[in-house]
């Protein structure tokens, strides 16, 4: 089996933990979690066209470093643009501990199930202009394409579970380096997050 260990970084309360039990459990929490520990440390493991993948995830909305990452995790939240801000100093720092050229990352804008956006894509474009800037060869092929890290963007809903496998399925692709990699099983579907 596969296995990768993931640190999943971003300000507290936009929505990590939420994202991740929805993955494990399908439950959606309402509340906020308060962990007792500096981490919240979850496994995930998908079925993959090439074998199984498993995802060691240690969550924290601090900068911390950790040993042997392979991979990083990035969420900020559409109704906060502080934590859009917060993603471009911590992706600074990461930059001064982690190979940022070489360990597969992606971000992603969560809660967009809520109608008053307050980051908005010419934001996203313009972080993208600072994060982005730092890459000089594409991680997936080693080549000098035009790699843009909004490519590595996803708008997701922890809630409405929009675009709920795509950070994995993207993240398992840069891992393993094969663009066409698919996840076999089938998600079931979570429970609605409002009942009518
Ligand atoms: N509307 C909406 N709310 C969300 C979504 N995801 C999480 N939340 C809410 O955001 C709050 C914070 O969620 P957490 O998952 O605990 O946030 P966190 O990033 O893990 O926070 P820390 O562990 O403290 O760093 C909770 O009340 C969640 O219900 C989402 O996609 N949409
Ligand atoms: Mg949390």
């Amino acid at each position: 089996m596969n296995k990768y260990k993931l640190l999943l970084i971003g300000d507290g309360g936009v929505g990590k933990t939420t994202f991740l039990n929805r993955h494990l459990t399908g439950e959606y929490n309402k509340e906020r979690t308060i962990h007792p520990n500096d981490f919240y440390n979850v496994s995930l493991n998908f079925d993959t066209n090439y074998g199984k993948i498993m995802f060691d995830v240690y969550e924290t909305n601090h900068y911390i470093k950790l040993d042997n990452v392979d991979a990083i995790f990035m969420m900020f939240d559409t109704t906060s643009t502080q934590s859009l801000t917060s993603i471009n100093t911590l992706f600074n720092m990461l930059s001064n501990d982690y190979d940022m050229d070489k360990i597969p990352y992606i971000i992603c804008g969560n809660k967009v199930d809520i109608k008053n956006r307050m980051v908005l894509p010419q934001d996203i474009r313009m972080m993208n202009e600072t994060v982005g800037n730092t890459y000089s060869n594409c991680p997936t092929c080693n080549c000098s394409c035009n790699f843009s890290v909004l490519t590595r963007y996803y708008d997701i809903s922890a809630r409405s579970c929009y675009n709920f496998e795509k950070p994995f399925l993207k993240l398992a692709r840069l891992l393993l380096g094969k663009d066409d990699l698919q996840f076999t099983e089938t998600f079931s579907e979570p429970p609605p997050a409002v009942q009518i």
